[in-house]
């Protein structure tokens, strides 16, 4: 890991993410040295606002720390425990969180140069979530290199992601724009 100036800023983040009390750290953080911080939170867009669905109400945070490399954190709230112990896809977007689209949030946001691309948890950023007895869940991935800036989201599907990357159909998403 190339944290090190980072850390302290990183285990700040990392604490408010793990207290579910204190989820309203606020918008973005600034950055104690070069690269970014930030912390995403707001309620989960409906791709399918007409339909009932697990994530209905929800909340997330997205927390970013990205130098050379990333260190992402999905954090869910909120979520009907009626699917308790299911696994759901997660991933990190190119484009933007539109609720009603799940279109609109275009592909995964893949770091990869070959043809095809290669798709993998280190050329994307797969955040699968499995939800716990009280409709919480938490995961985080990290990767060696940092996404773009830009107007993009997480995205939350119906299925656990396969090692091709599907995993379903688009549920939710949480918007992540810096
Ligand atoms: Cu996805």
């Amino acid at each position: 890991m190339e944290h090190s100036q980072s850390s302290p800023l990183w285990r700040r983040s990392a604490t408010a993410v793990a207290c579910a009390a204190v989820l309203g750290v606020g918008a973005a953080v600034a950055p104690a040295v070069a690269g970014i911080a930030f912390n995403f939170k707001s309620d989960l867009r409906d791709f399918a606002p007409a339909a009932a669905g697990p994530f209905d109400g929800a909340r997330a945070k997205l927390t970013l720390v990205a130098n050379d490399s990333t260190k992402a954190v999905f954090v869910v709230h909120g979520v009907d425990t009626a699917v308790a112990g299911r696994t759901f896809g997660a991933h990190l977007h190119v484009g933007p969180c539109v609720a009603g689209s799940g279109a609109a949030a275009l592909g995964h946001y893949n770091h990869s140069t070959t043809t095809p691309l290669t798709v993998n948890d280190q050329t994307e950023i797969w955040l699968d979530i499995t939800i716990d007895d009280e409709g919480n869940a938490q995961s985080d991935a990290a990767v060696d290199w940092a996404p773009a800036p830009g107007a993009r989201s997480v995205v939350i599907h119906a299925n656990p992601t396969a090692p091709d990357g599907t995993a379903g159909a688009r549920l939710a998403c949480l918007p992540v724009e810096w």
